[in-house]
């Protein structure tokens, strides 16, 4: 597949040179605003980028029409009004084939005319997992800061310091009923633990805890184990329509946190399980995925996830993955809250809430007194 990038002052102009050069059987893959020139390619004069791609095999595989109505774009209406309500395999295989020329494309243009010690930053978050876009913005960021004054390593500092404070931080939301979903294994069922201890000893709120894992062997003595040595109390619902009643006996519990099974959730029969479970009012998603999995299976699981709705991402196992950049990712790619990561697995400590301060300590190796409570909200 041939892929070419056409920039002109606006959209109209762009598809012009597009039909122009590459014809009617052009797959239009992304529409963009971006600024160029200036200082190192940023901060400069805005101008629509267009990229489209031509298939040199098969030319008529991937109609026109029929990609550019799947392409989402943030900044431009579609192109074409009809587009087909879901996406199909060879859309996923395009926007691969793009994030990888988009990260070549920075790799070999942009990041190497950045000064070394900013270089050198970005390709640390680079080899952590951050993915071209959101280093770009974030060094943009940091360049704006930095202005034409030298970058030391001091100077450099603090201006990534700034640039991780001044990130959007979504505020997380909660509502009294909780319910934990995720993929096998992430730690659901550890992290209700650090958050039903967090909200019972130093919140001293009326905690109750709720199971419906009872698929997996086991499941329901982890939980009932965390229950009794805390003292609150914990309902097993092994169907959902006894959900209602086991709420029903904790109503005077001011948090109910609800435990799920793991499942694989590209299956769509489990997304159904989690909208059976999470139909009551009061309750909301936290959805659980562990920052050890790969970054494309976490976007897949939001995906199917969004079916549903989810309020919060919390990111667990922080302290296994070499790839703690997915947490930039994330902030980039969504607008979801991160509520909380979590660092180790000793209940109640290993939790610590998202904030720009934990970013530091990741990225910065900063220590920061965070004390030992995990300060759930
Ligand atoms: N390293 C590390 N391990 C964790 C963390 N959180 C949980 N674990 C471990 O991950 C394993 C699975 O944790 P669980 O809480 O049982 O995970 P789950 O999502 O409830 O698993 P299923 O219910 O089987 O889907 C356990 O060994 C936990 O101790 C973490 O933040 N870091
Ligand atoms: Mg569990």
């Amino acid at each position: 597949m041939k892929l070419k990038t056409y920039t002109a002052e606006n959209l109209d102009k762009a598809l012009d040179q597009v039909r122009d050069e590459l014809g009617s059987d052009a797959v239009i893959v992304q529409t963009k605003r971006v600024k160029s020139g200036g200082f190192l390619g940023f901060f400069q004069k805005e101008h629509m980028e267009v990229v489209a791609a031509l298939s040199e095999t098969k030319p008529k595989e991937v109609p026109v029409e029929e990609v550019a109505a799947t392409v989402t774009s943030p900044v431009v209406e579609p192109l074409i009004d009809n587009r087909p309500p879901a996406r199909d395999v060879r859309y996923d295989k395009v926007l691969v084939e793009m994030k990888e020329l988009k990260e070549l494309l920075y790799d070999q243009t942009k990041a190497p005319k950045l000064p070394k010690l900013l270089r050198e930053f970005d390709d640390d978050l680079k080899q952590q997992g951050v993915h071209s876009e959101a280093r770009m913005k974030l060094i943009a960021a940091i360049l704006e800061h930095q202005g034409d004054k030298r970058v030391t390593a001091s100077a450099l500092l603090q201006n990534v310091r700034k640039a991780f404070d001044e990130l959007e931080y979504a505020e997380p939301e909660y509502s009294r009923i909780l319910c934990f979903s995720g993929p096998t294994g992430v730690g659901k069922t550890t992290t209700i633990a650090k958050w039903a201890t967090e909200e019972f000893i130093t919140k001293k709120r009326k905690v109750g805890l709720v199971t419906t894992d009872t698929f997996r062997i086991g499941a329901v003595e982890q939980l009932k184990t965390y229950a009794s040595i805390l003292g609150v109390p914990l309902e097993v619902v092994t169907d959902v329509k006894d959900m209602g009643p086991a709420l029903e006996r904790l109503k005077d519990c001011e948090r109910i946190l609800i435990d799920t099974a793991g499942r694989n959730f590209q299956q769509e029969q489990f997304i159904d399980e989690v909208r059976a479970i999470t139909s009551y009012e009061e309750m909301t998603t936290q959805l659980v995925l562990s920052l050890t999995a790969s970054y494309p299976d976490s976007q897949k699981l939001i995906q199917s996830f969004e079916q549903v709705g989810f309020t919060n991402i919390i990111a667990t196992k922080l302290d296994e993955t070499s790839q703690p950049g997915h947490l930039l990712n994330l902030m980039h790619d969504y607008s979801y809250p991160i509520s909380y990561v979590t660092t180790g697995q000793h209940v109640p400590h290993d939790i610590r809430p998202f904030n720009s301060m934990l970013l530091r300590e990741v990225f910065l190796g900063e220590e920061t007194s965070h004390g030992s409570s995990s300060s759930t909200s």
